[in-house]
C-alpha cells in the first residue's frame, strides 16, 4: 500500500484566530486528516519575533491549541503540538540557515512588512524567520504545507532551501508544495478591502475573530466598506463586495452567480445582515466546543504532552540524519 502523503501546517499564537485564518488556512486543515498524515503546530518561537508580553503569550498559545481542537483537528488523527515543545525545530535551523542567502531572507516582503511596523526592533529573529519556518516543514518531510496565498513566498523559500541541502548533502529533504485553496485564500479587511484580514489589525472593526459573538459579528460586518452602487455582483474595483461575496460563498455553498440572483434588487443592507448571520451561525459549533475545551486544562495539557512526543520521535530522527550528513559527530 502506498504511504499517505505528510502534511504541515502552523499558526502563530498572536491573538484570537481571525476569519481570515480560518477560511485560509485552519477550516481546510480538519478535513486533510482523512486522506494524509497531518501534522500541525502552534508556533510560539515565531509569534516572538514581534514583542509578546509573556503572561498573554502563554496564554494565546493554549487557547490556539484549544481553538485548533475546536475547529475540527482530531489528536487521534493528527499530530498537534506547541512549536517550542520541539527543540529540534531550532536546531534544524541552524544548519538550514546556512543554507539560505543573506539576499533571499532581505526579499521577503513580511519581513519588509514588519520591519516597517515595528521599526524599534529590528531584530535577527524577525529576518531569520522563514528560515525556522522551512525547519518546521523539513523536519518532518512534509509534502505539502496547507496555508493561505501571504506564505507563498515562505514556502517558495523552504522549497530552495531544500533542494540547496540536497544539492550539497545528497538527496535527502522532500521539496514541499504550497496547498492554496482556491477561495478564500485572501480574506480582506472589512474596512480597507485592498489589504489582507488580519490579527494585527489595530482597527477591531477591520476583522472577524472566530471567537467573536453573533451580535459582534453582525455589526462588523454591517460597518463593512463596500462601494456606491447597489449590486451584489463580483467585479474588478468591487474589492468590498467581492470579499463579502467570497466570504457568503464559503459559508452557504452558494456561487457567485447564485447569490446576485439571490440579491437582485435588494440592497447592501440586506447582504451585510445575510452575511453576518451565515458567519455567526457558522462558527457557533467552533465557539461551543472551545468554551468547552478550555475548561479541561488536565485534558488539554495531556494533548499537547503526547503530541510533543509524537512529534519529536518524527523530528529527531530527521534531525539526526541531518546532522550526520552535514559531518556532526555521532553522540550514540
Ligand atoms: P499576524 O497578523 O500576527 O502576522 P496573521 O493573521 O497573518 O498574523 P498567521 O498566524 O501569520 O496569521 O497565519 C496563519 C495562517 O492563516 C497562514 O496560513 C496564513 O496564510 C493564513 N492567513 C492569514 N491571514 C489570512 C487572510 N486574510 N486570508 C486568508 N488566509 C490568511
Ligand atoms: N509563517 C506562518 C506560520 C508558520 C507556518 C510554518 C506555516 C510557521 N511555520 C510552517 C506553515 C508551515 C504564518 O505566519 N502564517
Amino acid at each position: 500500500m502506498e504511504e499517505k502523503k505528510v502534511i504541515f501546517s502552523g499558526i502563530q499564537p498572536t491573538g484570537t484566530f481571525t476569519l481570515g485564518n480560518y477560511l485560509g488556512a485552519v477550516k481546510n486543515w480538519g478535513p486533510l486528516q482523512e486522506q494524509y498524515n497531518c501534522i500541525y503546530c502552534v508556533v510560539d518561537l515565531h509569534a516572538i519575533t514581534v514583542r509578546q508580553d509573556p503572561a498573554k503569550l502563554r496564554q494565546n498559545t493554549l487557547n490556539s491549541y484549544a481553538l485548533l481542537m475546536a475547529c475540527g483537528i482530531d489528536v487521534e488523527k493528527s499530530v498537534l503540538f506547541i512549536q517550542s515543545h520541539a527543540p529540534t525545530h531550532p536546531m534544524l535551523s541552524w544548519v538550514l540557515s546556512c543554507c539560505t542567502q543573506f539576499g533571499e531572507l532581505s526579499r521577503m516582503t513580511q519581513f519588509k512588512d514588519k520591519s516597517q511596523r515595528h521599526p524599534d526592533d529590528v531584530n535577527a529573529g524577525l529576518f531569520t524567520y522563514p528560515v525556522l519556518m522551512a525547519a518546521d516543514i523539513l523536519a518532518y518531510n512534509a509534502d505539502l504545507v496547507p496555508v493561505g496565498i501571504d506564505q507563498k513566498q515562505h514556502l517558495e523559500l523552504a522549497r530552495n532551501i531544500a533542494q540547496r541541502f540536497n544539492q550539497r548533502y545528497g538527496d535527502y529533504f522532500t521539496v514541499p508544495d504550497a496547498y492554496i485553496s482556491e477561495v478564500g485564500a485572501k480574506i480582506m479587511s472589512l474596512q480597507e478591502p485592498t489589504k489582507k484580514m488580519s490579527k494585527s489589525d489595530e482597527n477591531p472593526n477591520a476583522c472577524i475573530l472566530i471567537l467573536d459573538d453573533k451580535d459582534t459579528i453582525i455589526r462588523k460586518f454591517k460597518r463593512a466598506v463596500t462601494d456606491s452602487e447597489a449590486e451584489v455582483c463580483c467585479r474588478e474595483g468591487k474589492d468590498g463586495i467581492n470579499n463579502l461575496m467570497t466570504i457568503y460563498s464559503i459559508f452557504t455553498g452558494r456561487s457567485f452567480d447564485e447569490i446576485t440572483s439571490d440579491f437582485a434588487g435588494k440592497g447592501y443592507g440586506d447582504f451585510k445582515l445575510a452575511v453576518g448571520e451565515a458567519v455567526a451561525d457558522g462558527l457557533e459549533p467552533v465557539r461551543t466546543e472551545f468554551a468547552r475545551l478550555v475548561q479541561d486544562k488536565a485534558y488539554l495539557k495531556k494533548c499537547y504532552t503526547e503530541g510533543a512526543e509524537k512529534a519529536l520521535k518524527i523530528s529527531s530522527r530527521i534531525t539526526s540524519k541531518v546532522y550526520h550528513k552535514v559531518g556532526f559527530v555521532d553522540n550514540r
